[in-house]
Formats: structure tokens, sequence, C-alpha cells
């Protein structure tokens, strides 16, 4: 795979062998973030990527697409008996495109959508004042509870009935309790909204029956495929028979053109991998994976959001180590352990500095690591934060860092291509 971009580019061949070892080496902490398997690469990096096909199956604006209809058609089929959706559009190139397309579909310019706060563990794509969508629409947030930190249904059915959204947005980026689907529905009835679930996070959770669906709940839901779902980078819609054809007209030509005929392939493949039954045990590995590290950091001392976590990942609250997010990632970073800087619910610091860090267990997960290694990683963070500028610490983690990743080895036929 390797050896013509040596030949043709040799500076990014470079660039690609050191991002192999990156990911091989250190620990990959980030909750959206997941390693896709050789056969998801593969689709993604084929000849597909060549075909123009804007359109859909059976009805392209191109000729010779009866290859790519094929991928598509796979993606479509797997993805419905996945989610036991009624129609799912696999064309948007972004969990962001994906909400773009549902906003567009229902939302007129200065309509009301009632969404979960960035800072309290919402998406940028949910209404932020910053992205289009906080641009285009009149956006009122909702947040946690100041004591439990889990969702404030007062708080939501409060603001719902004030303001009369058109669309609830349900789903989050940072938030590691279970989200009740049920109960969004009951107020969105009550004030005549839609809703839409943005499960991007929790998708592959969702496909196994590990948190509970929004199917059935819900007009409208996306995700994105790379997260839990460990597919190809790219967006996902699915929604209600009765706005099959809107959905589709509004990602295309709506708001994109040429599908990524590529990505849809792979998306085929992942989803395919995902109807396994070993899926299902990966998601459940995840799940303990995440209670085994919550555990290991509360048993030093180090405050979760919310308590502890239902799903993939945790919230560590790090003011009583008096250290910030930002410390927190460069120092662990420094020791091969890779997480992000998060906002904390009703957070002192300014985003950038933030008081709290993000981790989350797929990436390792797919490496094998199971509830062990979580509890060792769990004390080599401990031991990073608890002492941040000792170099000896972190030279001592790194190289812990280095002996367990070389017994989960990554990729080791995409590694042997930059060894020669
Ligand atoms: N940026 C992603 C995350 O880290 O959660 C969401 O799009």
């Amino acid at each position: 795979m390797m050896e013509e971009i040596w030949k043709v580019d040799p500076q990014l061949a470079e660039a690609i062998c050191e991002e192999i070892d990156r990911q091989a080496n250190k620990l990959e902490l980030i909750a959206s973030e997941n390693f896709a398997s050789l056969a998801v690469l593969q689709a993604q990096g084929c000849v597909m990527t060549n075909k123009y096909a804007e359109g859909y199956p059976g009805k392209r604006y191109y000729g010779g697409c009866q290859w790519v209809d094929v991928a598509e058609d796979l993606a479509r089929e797997r993805a419905r008996e996945l989610f036991g959706c009624d129609h799912v559009n696999v064309q948007p190139h972004s969990g962001t495109q994906a909400n773009m397309a549902v906003y567009m579909a229902v939302l007129e310019p200065g309509d009301t959508i009632l969404a979960m706060d960035l800072a309290h563990g919402g998406h940028l794509s949910h209404g932020a004042s910053v992205n289009f969508s906080g641009q285009l629409y009149k956006v009122v947030f909702y947040g946690v509870d100041r004591v439990t930190e889990t969702i404030d249904f007062d708080q939501v059915r409060d603001l719902a009935r004030k303001h009369r959204p058109r669309l609830i947005v349900v789903g989050a980026s940072a938030y590691p309790r279970t989200i009740d689907f049920a109960a969004f529905r009951e107020i969105a009835d009550e004030v005549g909204a839609y809703i839409m679930a943005d499960i991007a996070h929790i998708a592959g959770l969702v496909a196994v029956g590990l948190h509970p669906t929004p199917i059935p709940y819900c007009e409208f839901v996306t995700t994105t495929t790379h997260k839990t779902l460990r597919g190809p980078r790219g967006g996902m819609i699915m929604c209600r028979q009765e706005f099959a054809q809107i959905i589709d007209k509004t990602v295309f030509p709506g708001i994109q053109g040429g599908p990524l005929m590529h990505v849809i392939a792979a998306k085929a493949v992942a989803f395919k991998e995902a109807l396994s039954p070993q899926f299902k045990e990966y998601q459940s590995q995840i799940v303990r994976n995440a209670a085994a590290m919550a555990k290991a950091l509360q048993d030093r001392g180090f405050r979760l959001v919310s308590g502890g976590t239902d799903n993939h990942l945790m919230l560590v609250d790090l003011r009583n180590k008096g250290i910030t997010g930002k410390e927190a990632e460069g120092a662990l970073e420094e020791a091969a352990i890779t997480v992000n800087k998060n906002m904390i619910p009703f957070d002192p610091q300014k985003p950038f500095i933030s008081s709290g860090i993000r981790i989350g267990t797929p990436a390792v997960t797919s490496r094998g690591m199971k509830e062990t290694e979580m509890v060792a990683i769990g004390d080599m963070i401990a031991r990073v934060l608890e002492d941040p500028s000792s170099e000896k610490v972190k030279e001592e983690v790194e190289s812990q860092v280095r002996a367990l990743c070389g017994r989960f080895p990554l990729y080791p036929q995409l590694q042997r291509e930059c060894t020669g």
C-alpha cells in the first residue's frame, strides 16, 4: 500500500509512517477516535474514489455507476438492519453535514432549536454561536443539573414550553451517562417539536443494544461512522419513511455534490463488521473498560463528572488536583498518553484552558486491551497528573506505555511497510 507513496512523495510517506508509529506506540484515549479495521482502510483507499455518482443508486447523474451502486446499496441495507430504521442516507461527508441536512430539511432560518449546551457536553453543530447552526437559527440551550450533573429534564421542559422549539436536538460529545430518549419524546410531543438525536458518540453501543435506541422516539437520528462504530470518517442520517425524500433531497443536491463513494464503500464494510457477534462483545468490552478505568481513577482521588460512566467515556474534573485541562493534556502527551482537555459543566475556566479532560476507551479496546490494562493506564494517568512537572515520572510512564503498546500491536502489516 505504501510502496507507491514512497516513490512519488517520500515527504508524505514519512508523515504517514510517523502517524502509524504514533498510533501504534502511544495510548489513544480520545473518546471520539478509534482504529478502523484493515478491511475498512482498504475499502477507503480503493478506486471508488475515482467515481462521480451524484444522485442515489439507480438514479444517478453519471453513467458507469453500477458498482458504486452496489456499495451504496450494501451500506444502506446494512445500516437499516443494524439500527432498525426506516430510511438511511449514507452520503453525508461528516456528522456536521448530517446535522446540517436535517436542519435544512425541516427548519427555516430563524426557527428555534433547543439543544444541549456545548459547555455541558453538547456539540459545535448543535447551535454553537461560532457555527452555522448558531448563526442561522435561534438556539436555546439546556444543560445538566448542578448537583447530579445529568440532563436536567425540568429545565428541558421549561425551556421547551417557553420557547416552543421546532426541533429538539438530543445528543452529546462529552456526556458519560445514558440518554433517556423517551423523556425527550414526551416533552417534544407536548410542544409539537421534532427530535433529532445525534448519536455520533454512542452509535456502536446503540447498534448492539448496550444503550437504548433513539429510533422509536425520534424523527431523525444522525451519527458519524468513525467513533464507537469503528468505520471510516463520515456521517449518516436515519429517519422515518415520511421524511426519506426530503432528507435525500437536502443532502443531494441541497448541501452536497458528488458523494465520496470510497468512503461509502468503507461504511458498507464497517456495517458488516458491526453486524457480527464479535462486534457486540467488542462494544461490551468498551463499556467494561470505561467502568474499570473510571474506578481506577476514582480510587486515586479523581472526581468524575456525574460520579462515573455508563458508556465509553468519562469526564475528569481536575480542580481538586490543582491542574487545568490544558496542563493535563500537555503532561499526558509528554508521557505518550493522548487525551483532550474538556470543559466540565459550569466550568470556571475558558474553553481553551478548561478544568477537565475527557477519556474514552474505544480505541484501546480495539487493540484488545481489557480491564487489567485499564487499571494500569488509570495508574499511569494518576502518576503523571499528580506530579506533572516531573520529567522522571513522564519518562517512566512513557516507557510503560511503549511496553504496553508492544503487547497489543496495532497495524503490524502497515508498520512493516514503513520499515521495509
Ligand atoms: N470532535 C468530536 C469529538 O471529539 O467528540 C465530535 O465531532
